[in-house]
């Protein structure tokens, strides 16, 4: 793409939500074109994007960036939806899934983890040490600790209360998601040297039945990553996602000409018509192509995404569908 229709369709997806972004450090643009930029989900997103942005603009590459960045959620357990002080499932287990992916789409993932504070890194390690991609479950527990990595509680005590008043009633609903009670942390990432990675870390949806595995460690659901294209990343009820290839499906459309917001709209949409009741159902989407542009829609307002790049970092507010 050439500069100029470059920073005119950034500035029109910029404008489009809610921001427009300044293309002003000339000096920043790669002569290939691309724009390093890190991108991330919700409002906890900014925090996460100031860890990533560290290792890209200290030379880094995009894999440790976004494995550095969502470590910082991972370890905080005050954020309920992610690593430590995640809500349980049913039966008060922690359970975590989280896949990484880089610009050759190289991939491992981890699901149904339990008892490790950083899932991200694990699935770095099945991804980088291993003929496989996914480890499940006491699979995946072993082969962390062969790795050296520490096995903790992840239960809080905030966590555990809030278990316990809702086995009260004990009543199933898909979670209503949204800024209060934001989600899964997704991040995609362009490096100086123009290379792309992405991660999806999580403890699922709250109160979920145990074992249960939502579309955040399933490659192409929740993350999925072409170098050629660009990537994409979820948030939201991951049965959703799952259904629709979501992400896959978000590149897919990138590949075939759709700008990042366009194509996160057209499988919002694809989600949409495959439901039919979506009062109670968000998912959102985030995608990035492999120049910087990118994009985020959701099915319901308030899905929230931070963009960081040598401009700074700003928080920024997904198109809807409602
Ligand atoms: C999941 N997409 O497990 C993830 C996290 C989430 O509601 O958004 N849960 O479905």
């Amino acid at each position: 793409m050439k500069r100029r229709s470059f920073i005119e369709k950034t500035a029109v997806i910029g404008a489009s939500i809610g921001f427009v972004k300044s293309c002003k450090a000339e000096n920043k643009i790669n002569k290939s074109g691309f724009i390093p930029t890190v991108i991330s989900t919700w409002d906890f997103g900014e925090r996460a994007n100031v860890e990533a942005w560290k290792v890209i603009s200290s030379g880094g590459s995009a894999l440790n960036a976004v494995e550095q960045g969502v470590r910082l959620i991972e370890a905080d357990p005050e954020e309920q939806t992610v690593g430590i002080g995640g809500f349980p499932d049913k039966e008060g287990h922690v359970t975590l899934d989280a896949c990484i992916m880089d610009h050759d789409s190289n991939c491992g993932s981890v699901c149904f983890l339990r008892g490790f504070v950083h899932p991200i890194s694990i699935a770095r390690k099945v991804m980088e040490d291993t003929p496989h991609i996914m480890l499940v479950g006491e699979g995946a527990k072993k082969f962390a600790l062969e790795k050296g990595f520490e096995e903790e509680n992840l239960l809080t005590e905030k966590s555990k209360k809030a278990w316990e008043k809702w086995l009260s009633t004990s009543d199933y609903k898909n979670p209503k998601i949204n800024i209060e009670n934001h989600d899964t942390i997704s991040m995609l990432a362009i490096d100086q040297n123009g290379k792309m990675a992405g991660v999806c870390t999580t403890s699922g949806a709250a109160w979920k039945m145990h074992g249960r595995v939502g579309d955040s460690p399933l490659i192409g659901a929740g993350l999925f990553l072409d170098g050629e294209v660009g990537g994409a990343c979820a948030t939201g009820l991951g049965e959703a996602v799952i259904r629709t290839a979501g992400s896959a499906m978000v590149v897919e459309a990138m590949r075939h000409g759709a700008s990042p917001v366009e194509a996160c709209r057209q499988i919002v949409n694809r989600i949409r018509t495959k439901h039919t009741d979506v009062e109670d159902l968000q998912v959102g989407f985030l995608a990035m192509d492999k120049l910087g542009n990118y994009g985020g829609y959701s099915i319901h307002k308030g899905f929230s995404y931070a963009v960081h790049t040598f401009e700074g970092n700003v928080l920024s507010s997904a198109e809807s569908l409602f």
